[in-house]
């Protein structure tokens, strides 16, 4: 089936880029694949409903334009490849996974339409994977490389993902080789991820998966329904809108939301130890390319967050294919010599932009605000369909970051985010002093409940004397006794910034613009737990390292609290604490109920965490909270849906990520919104 005659079309990736371009307009290949598999579970409900209000067919002229500029050389993609396009396959094999070159060929829209399949994997001839590459892998290393322009070349020469997972089929060409199920392994990735010793031989009579289960290798099945093992549901939560609008339901302007951290090619080379699980062909950027395009096809969002945007990614190949999409695009490549960074881009046939504003964290001469991250702030005002001329709608403001990484840094992450904080502020404030609502996305390397997610989410936090390494909750570091710790102020005032999270020029010193704090947020400044508890490895020093930190005795037992009439305090600046005024809660919950399990968002070395996030506008709730957690509830902007996240374990039996499937580190999140119509 994967016969070698030349085709036509020039590149792989080109070929299965317009193939899912030319696909019918109600069967694209995620759509069906998944479709396919509700029907088969039959639960078609989900889909249904969603698709009734989503699906935009491709308009044509945009798609003829799409296949123009891919045959054009689609972004100096490398052309003149030949092969002919493989036939459809079901769903990925373990054998295809070991076959190199095919894979690259299988887009993703191949891997699920249905099968004439079944011969390929009938078992005809035993391969031995060893840590050689193959012939033919090598000959596609060579060919990719000749045709790549040069400094792609030079990235890929030392591109050591390609040294870290080699494989060697003793077929000599895998054009034409029979496919096999009958596999033996010895991939470092797979030793790597599995209980297995190293050099053991792992029979795998359709088994070859790193999974993890109980420390033995599990077997699958032969066929690995990605599909169907990564299902995301559509979660509806408009039922409670709806009711609650009564008579006005219908007075809402829904939109889409996605917030997707695409994995920066230039950062799999610079750590290609991060993802020695990934067969290379997956890695590949055409291939990612096409699935990641596809995704965002596929949900077909109104307002799109990309996080880890290459820049030559973006201009060759990602503006013009989101252009022919519908989108307007916005771009913000980091500072420095970093190479990637965040794009905002929005469907022109829902919004129109009224200012976008690039912030850049990085000041010279600033420890805490040393590092290349930015964020973009864009204003859009919703555009009304013509019939509703007599109505009125808030702008809406959008933000998307992408956090530093460094878990040990949790300053400079605190001080990041107080900077686009403040940017918000700024862009979201009406003339009437109040704020239009926010959406907030982006990768913040934090983890939920972690200091920096509270402060987010809760408006304020109390950081002084908390260990820098606590605030993004990623990791337990041992904790050591020079440990880097938050000091008041967090950043010099040289920055123009309020402990408010305000430009200093912007803000009155009126009273009524103070900041209020409640009785029960004080209350919990008595002590401050992380700052209190005693390093495990403190050397006891008598008279020195002695003192009992958990409870210090100069300590005054309360705060003096001076209340008044309503129980709050007026207070400008409370030392070691920082807030902000925007009341912003998340589209999801962190919490999988149906499965028990907390959703992940990424999964760096398999090890499952949430640090992409979707905030937006909500009204606070005042619950009389003692432990200080803010509750919400929507305001006039309401959260109708969202796609579910998936748990770790399901990530698991699919390889982490990436996978074939899924062409990030991350999963994208996909929130639907309504924004309250008003009359003029
Ligand atoms: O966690 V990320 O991955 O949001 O997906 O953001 C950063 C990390 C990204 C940009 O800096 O590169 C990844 N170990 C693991 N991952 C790292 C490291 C590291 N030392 N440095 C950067 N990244």
């Amino acid at each position: 089936m994967y016969s070698s005659s030349c085709g036509h079309i020039a590149h792989p990736y080109v070929r299965s880029l317009l193939s899912w371009i030319k696909m019918d307009q109600t069967s694209d290949a995620f759509f069906t694949c998944q479709k396919n598999v509700l029907l088969a579970k039959n639960t078609a409900t989900h889909i249904d409903n969603f698709t009734s209000v989503r699906g935009k067919p491709f308009p044509e002229e945009q798609q003829a334009l799409l296949q123009q500029w891919l045959e054009d050389g689609a972004g100096e993609l490398h052309p003149n490849e030949c092969g002919s396009k493989p036939e459809k396959v079901s769903v990925i094999s373990v054998t295809e996974w070991q076959e190199g070159p095919e894979l690259l060929m299988t887009s993703l829209s191949d891997l699920n339409v249905s099968p004439q399949s079944g011969d390929m994997e009938q078992p005809e001839q035993r391969h031995v994977v060893q840590t050689e590459i193959s012939p033919a892998l090598q000959e596609f290393v060579e060919t990719t490389l000749a045709n790549l322009p040069a400094e792609e070349k030079e990235a890929l020469a030392d591109n050591a993902v390609w040294a870290a997972v080699r494989t060697q089929t003793d077929s000599g060409m895998v054009d034409v080789a029979p496919l096999s199920t009958d596999v033996w392994i010895e991939d470092p990735a797979v030793i790597a991820w599995s209980p297995a010793q190293e050099g053991d031989m792992v029979s795998t009579q359709g088994a070859v998966w790193p999974f993890q289960n109980m420390g033995q290798f599990q077997p699958l099945p032969l066929e690995i329904p990605y599909h169907e093992i990564l299902w995301r549901d559509w979660e509806d939560l408009s039922a409670s809108c709806i009711s609650e609008l009564g008579s006005e339901a219908g007075s809402l302007f829904e939109f889409r939301v996605m917030s997707y951290n695409i994995l920066a090619q230039d950062l799999i080379e610079q750590s290609p130890h991060l993802y020695m699980h990934c067969h290379p062909d997956i890695m590949n950027w055409s291939y990612r390319l096409t699935n990641l395009l596809q995704e965002i096809q596929h949900w077909d969002p109104d307002v799109l967050c990309l996080q880890e945007v290459q820049e030559n990614h973006y201009w060759q190949q990602l503006e013009p294919a989101l252009i022919m999409m519908g989108f307007t695009c916005i771009y913000k490549r980091r500072t420095g010599r970093k190479t990637d960074g965040c794009a905002i881009c929005y469907k022109q046939s829902k919004f129109q932009l009224i200012s976008a504003n690039p912030v850049e964290y990085f000041r010279p001469g600033l420890d805490v605000l040393n590092r290349d991250n930015v964020g973009l702030v864009l204003l859009l005002q919703p555009l009304l369909p013509e019939d509703l001329g007599d109505k009125a709608i808030s702008p809406l403001c959008v933000a998307n970051t992408h956090v530093l990484y460094n878990p040990r840094r949790g300053d400079i992450k605190l001080v990041q985010m107080a900077l686009l904080l403040a940017e918000i502020d700024k862009i979201a404030k009406m003339a009437d002093g109040s704020y239009c609502p926010v959406i907030l996305c982006g990768d913040l390397n934090s983890v939920p409940d972690s200091p920096l997610y509270r402060f987010i989410r809760n408006g304020q936090l109390y950081y002084h004397g908390m260990p820098a390494w606590k605030v993004s909750g990623q990791e337990e570091f041992c904790q050591t006794v020079h440990q880097r710790k938050l000091q008041t102020p967090l950043w010099p005032s040289c920055l123009g910034i309020t402990d408010n999270c305000q430009y200093v020029t912007l803000c009155q010193s009126k009273k009524s613009d103070r900041r209020k704090y409640s009785r029960a947020f004080l209350l919990q400044f008595r002590y401050c737990d992380v700052a209190c508890e005693r390093p495990a490895d403190l050397i006891m020093l008598e008279g020195v390292t002695d003192a009992v930190p958990d409870r210090p005795t100069h300590w005054p037992k309360e705060l003096t609290v001076v209340n008044n009439s309503d129980s709050e305090l007026f207070c400008s600046r409370y030392p070691g604490t920082i807030q902000h005024g925007l009341n912003l809660t998340s589209a999801y919950s962190h919490f999988l109920p149906e499965r028990g399990r907390p959703e992940i968002t990424t999964m760096p070395m398999g090890m499952g965490a949430t640090v992409d996030y979707i905030f937006y506008s909500a009204k606070p709730i005042d619950s009389g909270n003692r432990e200080y957690r803010r509750m919400y509830q929507d305001g006039s902007l309401k959260l109708l849906g969202r796609l579910s996240l998936l748990s770790e374990d399901i990530l698991w039996s699919a390889n982490g990520l990436p996978n074939p499937f899924y062409s990030s580190d991350h999963l994208c999140l996909l929130a639907s919104f309504g924004l309250e119509i008003s009359d003029c």
